[in-house]
Parts: C-alpha cells; structure tokens; sequence
C-alpha cells in the first residue's frame, strides 16, 4: 500500500517540553502517528536531540526548546522521498540512513528520524492488519516483559531529594503481568502512605511518576520500600525485589563520585566497593548505570566482583548504540542494556542492538524517557522484540499508564506468555 502523505508537527511532551509528531497517511484513508520520547539523564553518547536553540521565534516561550528545525526536516526532505512509496519500515529506515548517514543522525535529528521511522512502523503493522507487536513477531506466543517501576525518584528527576535517580520495583515472583501490575500499585500505595505519616513527603511526584521522599542515605531509602513491600503482605524478593538506577553520571565529576545529599566523595574503586556492600546488603537483583558512562574500568571491575546473579544494566554507558554495545560484551562491562529508541534514532537498528544484546545472552529492558507521551508503542516494541523486560517510570500519570495499559491489553487480547527473567 502506498504512502499518501506524510506530516510533521510540533506537540508537548509529558513535562511541557516541545517534541516531534509524524504522522504518515497511506492510500485506505488512514493515518498513523508517532510522537518522540525526551530524556533529562540524557547520555553524551546518545543520538542528536534536534532543538532550535536561539534559532526559532517559538523560543521566546519554550526555552530554547521547540523542535521545529526537526519538524521541517520532516515536512521538507523526509516526506517528498516517502510520499508515493510502498509502506515497508526497513525501506523507510534505509531511505532515512541514506539521507542522514551519520552515526547519531546529526543532519535531520534523532527525534525526526525516529518519529517518521516509529510511524512507519506502526503504518506498516496497519497494512498487515496486525497488531505492532504482532508485527515484530507474526507467530508463537508473545512475550510481555517483566515491568521494572519506579517507586522512589531522585537525582534530575526529583529536584535530587535523593542522589541517584530511582529505586524501583520488580514483581519477579508474579504469574501474569495483570497480577504484577497489582502488587505494584499496592506497594506505590503503600509507600505514598507511609511517606505521608512520616511527615517527610514533599507531595513532589517525579518526571516519572515516582515518589519524591527525602532520605538521609541510599540505605535508608531502600528500607522504606522494602517496608512498603511487606505492609501490603508481599514476600520480598520472592514476590518483589529492588532495583536501582543510579544514573551515576549526573554525579561524577570526572575522578570522583559526589553524593551530595549525604556528603560524601568517593574514587571510582571506592565506589565500586561500596556499590557492591550495597547490593550484597538489600534484595537488589538490577542496578543501572551504577558508574558513569565513559568510566568502563569500574564497570568491569563491579561485574568480576558483584554477584553473578545480579542484572547489570548499562544505559548511559551504552545508549543502545551497536558499538559501544560490542565493547561492553568483548570487555564483559556489563550483563544487560537499556534499549531506548531515541538513543539510537531508528527503530529497526534499536532492534538490531537488541538482538546483538540477546545474542550475547545479555538481558534487555526496554525503556521509556522522563518526558515521554500518550503514545504506547513502547509496550509493542517490547512484547514483539521478546525484550524481557520493561520500564517505563511508575503507575502515575497518563503517559506511564498508557504503556502499562498497552500491557494489559495486550495480555488480554493477545496469545501471550510471561516469564520472570532473573530466573535463567
Ligand atoms: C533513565 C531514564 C528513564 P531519562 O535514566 O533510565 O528513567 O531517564 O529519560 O531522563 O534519561
Ligand atoms: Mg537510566
């Protein structure tokens, strides 16, 4: 079937902030419509955000931040080079990589590439009359990952009540997705109610949805929400186990590691000492990005001295990005990656970082942005890649909900099957 049309415009993410919509209309009469993620913990290594900076008259209101350099690269050099062509995502990729070569899609942008690639997709799933996940997977059961949710929130996204970013939850011990998602609200619940009676809870709720409680230390913080798991009557880490994100970029200062709020400053070896007391001390089976993303000697030394069950997640260290990906397999710098999509800027070559993951038997978590949309993609992208895993901040707000809603949706309607990852 043959693209008719294709248009870009500019839409607000779930922080207010400008992102790219495009929308590519095909010869039925239907349209189909992608909007971009946007990250704050942004890795250097990740592929060109396009923003206009001072050069846009929209400016003056957004900050520097409206994407309408993008959305032109869109409307006036992707469009004419689709319009008339058959739908196909791969061909629409190709065309896409000719047309921006380089490496981090610095000619059209990151978020044009990636919103025409997503649309693409989504357009070419509708001419097969399958769902996008379906799409990705045409038979067998499909695989709905293992969500990983934010239930504490620090670092850039909660004005740094704690020093790293996240401590989330993962309901490892749950039957089905519909059960886990359960036990997550109960346990968010819970610790929006304790938080509250402690008297310490800022009412600030995240860029994710997660909570924003102050605590005087890491340790003190994963306590309470192992506190939280317990009071709704779930066994910790039979039923749920933590997670981390340190997202320890955002605190190094290029030799040393500063957490701030406790007033502390470590070396790279001492932190990854105290890396691993920590995750030997809590029922931690995943942290992400516990050094920063060009500090690839403390990453190995953690990964030949962590347990070797532990899930070690690179995110800024890897933004799925294919080479940084074969140095972290060959050099054995982690044991699982973060697949985020506009990392890369193209959906089929996200893909193809995530096979070269698997096929390294590393474990892969697809995730969403802190400025994320009502889009909900993502939850089709990671039950059609088979990914595992996913994560998408917490069960609040409608963006992060659209995605757990895709979910249950898809559980609902869909062959599928669910399996707990840290089990192989
Ligand atoms: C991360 C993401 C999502 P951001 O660090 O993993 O939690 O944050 O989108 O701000 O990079
Ligand atoms: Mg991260």
């Amino acid at each position: 079937m043959k693209i008719t049309k294709v248009l870009s415009y500019q839409v607000l993410d779930s922080r207010g902030k400008p992102t790219v919509a495009a929308a590519i209309s095909l010869a039925d009469g239907s349209t189909h419509t992608a909007r971009v993620p946007s990250g704050a913990s942004t890795g250097k290594h990740e592929a060109l955000e396009l923003r206009d900076g001072n050069q846009s008259i929209s400016n003056r209101f957004y900050s520097g931040n409206s994407v309408n350099l993008a959305v032109a690269n869109i409307n006036s050099k992707i469009a004419p080079l689709l319009i008339g062509k058959e739908i196909d995502l791969v061909s629409v990729d190709q065309q896409l990589k000719e047309l921006d070569p380089s490496e981090t899609h610095e000619i059209l942008g990151a978020n044009a590439t990636l919103a025409t690639s997503l649309a693409a997709a989504i357009a070419s799933a509708h001419e097969k009359k399958v769902s996008l996940a379906r799409y990705f997977q045409p038979t067998g059961k499909l695989l709905i990952p293992m969500p990983m949710v934010n239930i504490l929130s620090g670092g850039a996204h909660a004005n740094r009540t704690l020093d790293i970013q996240d401590i989330l939850i993962i309901p490892n011990g749950a039957e089905s997705f519909t059960e886990a998602l359960s036990w997550i609200v109960a346990v968010r619940e819970m610790a929006a109610k304790l938080g509250k009676e402690s008297g310490k809870a800022t009412h600030l709720v995240a860029d994710e949805g997660g909570l924003g409680i102050p605590f005087d230390s890491i340790e003190l913080a994963c306590a309470f929400v192992l506190e939280s798991i317990e009071k709704v009557g779930l066994r910790v880490g039979t039923d749920i186990s933590l997670a981390l994100d340190i997202a320890s970029t955002q605190f190094f200062d290029g030799s040393r590691y500063n957490l701030t709020t406790i007033n502390k400053s470590y070396s790279s070896s001492e932190f990854v000492n105290y890396t691993n007391i920590l995750v030997n001390n809590f029922p931690i089976i995943s942290i992400e990005d516990p050094f920063a993303e060009d500090d690839w000697e403390a990453w190995s030394a953690f990964v030949q001295a962590a347990p070797k069950t532990l899930q070690i997640l690179g995110d800024d260290l890897l933004t799925t990005n294919a080479h940084r990906l074969e140095r972290a397999i060959k050099d054995q710098s982690a044991n699982s990656i973060l697949i985020k999509a506009n990392q890369n800027g193209l959906v089929t070559s996200t893909h193809q970082v995530l096979q070269q993951a698997q096929s390294a038997k590393f474990n892969t978590v697809v995730s969403a942005r802190s400025g994320e949309t009502e889009d909900s993609w993502l939850a089709d992208l990671a039950t059609g890649w088979r990914a595992g895993q996913i994560k998408v901040g917490s069960t609040h707000g409608a963006e992060r909900n659209a995605k757990w809603n895709r979910l249950l949706e898809l559980e609902a309607t869909e062959d599928c099957e669910f399996k707990n990852p840290f089990l192989n």
